[in-house]
């Protein structure tokens, strides 16, 4: 089953899933990434999400290749840019930055990355990615020279979402950035949650269980976590115990 399949189809089950992003910037040894990859598989991960705002060294490819080594878990291409490609992954978000008016990532730099990926085998996810305001400027708001959503418009999230589908992407992205001081609000999920269909994926400042949980009971579909497990691995243990006693629930 592909990925947006798969997706959509946890999606109508009311399952939940965890992401974990891997930042190959902040990959400082091959071990703790390995950590993380175990601790990945032993509590049941959905995917891997790789990339970042700004990737400055060479070893995206090699973190790619890293988790296909030890795991059969799904990895995800979450390019900041058009240079974030290896086709030795999954799939690929091909994330169109809606809640900004910076044409380059509306669709300049996909325009550039289109031939690489047609010559991949990459399942390649139309995905609509809004950037919420969480209180300070994160790097993603820096490097898109955009402006994240305020976090009190839930009306424009929601419209913003809504085009987003009526124009085919396939998922909505809301993020906060990495390293959020302030994850999304809980009515800013459900406003958008409310407003699409799509597999909604919900990412940013996210750090504690509780945290999770929130963005889950709002009608987040996936929640992606990075930062937090860079601190602290064994974090994941405990959400992803609370994701699957959720999942167990919903499956009744
Ligand atoms: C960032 O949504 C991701 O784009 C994850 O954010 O690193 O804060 O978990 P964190």
């Amino acid at each position: 089953m592909s990925i947006i399949q798969s997706l959509r189809t946890s999606k109508q089950s009311g399952k939940k899933s965890i992401a974990i992003l891997i930042d190959p910037d902040k990959v400082e040894e091959p071990a703790n990434l390995n950590q993380l990859i175990n601790l990945a598989s032993e509590n049941c991960v959905d995917y891997f999400l790789v990339g970042g705002s700004l990737v400055t060294t060479t070893n995206l490819s090699d973190v790619v290749k890293q988790i296909k080594q030890n795991v059969t878990i799904p990895v995800i291409l979450f390019p900041g840019n058009s240079m974030q490609i290896d086709s030795s992954a999954d799939g690929l978000l091909f994330l169109s930055l809606i809640s900004g008016r910076n044409p380059e990532l509306l669709i300049g730099q996909h325009v550039i990355a289109a031939p690489v990926i047609r010559n991949t085998k990459l399942e390649v996810i139309p995905t609509g990615y809004m950037l919420i305001n969480s209180g300070r400027t994160t790097s993603v708001a820096y490097i898109s020279n955009t402006m994240p959503i305020p976090d009190d418009k839930y009306s424009l999230a929601a419209c913003t979402a809504m085009a987003g589908e009526m124009l085919g992407l396939q998922a909505i992205y809301l993020d906060a950035g990495s390293g959020a001081e302030k994850e999304i609000s809980a009515r800013m999920i459900a406003a958008v949650r409310k407003a699409v269909n799509v597999p909604l994926i919900v990412g940013g400042g996210i750090n504690t269980t509780q945290k999770a949980l929130k963005a889950l009971e709002a009608g987040a579909d996936m929640i992606v976590i990075g930062n937090a497990l860079e601190k602290d691995p064994e974090l994941l243990i405990e959400i992803a115990d609370k994701v699957y006693e959720w999942n167990q629930s919903a499956a009744g």
